[in-house]
């Protein structure tokens, strides 16, 4: 039987995030849910761009790979095409899914492509010192939004939907559990899936936003990402909240069996 830690690149650790990072706690639930499926390392491409989130891939003892910022699902694509039989799973940051990614998620989810797309949102930019992201909340202070952010957010999780995306889900890193059994889901699915995992960064969201150390974040995401069932009997004050669950989990042909099917 498998062990999530035969997924670990052990020789590397100590990673290098922050105390109370939660991105650790999402590298563990890959391992655990790839050990769960029984997936073998060399069957696995790991790919990312650039920022704290992408550092996952350097922990991992599958197959790595990273591009460069807001591109990671080009490549992913190319090495899915190439290499369909290995599963390729994207890790992008909030700024490189939305921002600068945010056309190529489009049009892989437009196109279904056979991707499992992991999404850690931190609410903001960590690499680069905490700038705003478009998932950052409006009002929030970042290093870019010093009285406060004046743009509303977007909803990654429905705009994939309307993309056309097979599997979209949303659970945070107190939720870890969850978290496993969603990345499971996501990456047995055929066709594109997303899962947007919200997770803290106390050195720059959580500081800026006076939200605590990395303890009293995870208690306020708890507080504030909401079971899916409960919010859509919400009225008024949904603002307030995120939902947690799976938003889409449907069939539809994905993008190599149309091109052999064209061809
Ligand atoms: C083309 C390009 N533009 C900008 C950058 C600078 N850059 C590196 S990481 C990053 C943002 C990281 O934020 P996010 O994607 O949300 O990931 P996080 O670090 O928060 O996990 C930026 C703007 C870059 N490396 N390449
Ligand atoms: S800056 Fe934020 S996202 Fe980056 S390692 Fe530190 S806590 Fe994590």
């Amino acid at each position: 039987m498998a062990s999530y830690r035969d997924y670990l690149a052990w020789e590397r650790l100590p990673h290098l995030w922050c105390a109370g990072c939660g991105h650790g706690v999402i590298l563990k639930a890959l391992t655990l849910a790839l050990a769960a499926l029984e997936v073998p390392p060399d069957k696995v491409v790991v790919a990312s761009g650039i920022g704290c989130s992408g550092r996952i891939g350097d922990y991992v003892t599958t197959h790595r790979f990273q591009g460069t910022h807001g591109r990671t699902l080009a490549f992913a694509t190319g090495i899915h095409l190439a290499r369909p039989e290995v599963k390729v799973i994207c890790v992008m940051g909030d700024g490189d899914a939305a921002a600068i990614g945010g056309n190529h998620l489009i049009h892989a989810a437009r196109r279904n492509v056979d991707l499992t797309a992991i999404v850690p949102n931190n609410l903001n930019y960590g690499m680069t010192g905490g700038q705003f992201s478009p998932l950052t909340p409006p009002a929030s202070i970042s290093s870019t939004s010093r009285q406060g952010k004046a743009e509303p957010a977007f909803d990654i999780c429905h705009l994939a939907v309307v993309a056309g995306a097979s599997y979209v889900a949303r659970t945070t890193v107190y939720h870890v559990t969850e978290m496993q059994k969603f990345l499971q889901e996501a990456i047995l699915k055929k066709g594109f899936s997303l899962l947007e995992v919200l997770t803290p960064c106390p050195t720059y969201y959580g500081r800026y936003n006076a939200l605590g150390e990395a303890a009293q974040m995870l208690e306020w995401l708890n507080r504030s990402v909401i079971p899916l069932a409960r919010y859509r009997q919400m009225s008024g004050d949904e603002a307030r909240y995120w939902w947690r669950g799976r938003l889409v989990d449907r069939e539809a042909p994905d993008f190599l069996s149309r091109l052999k099917g064209a061809g």
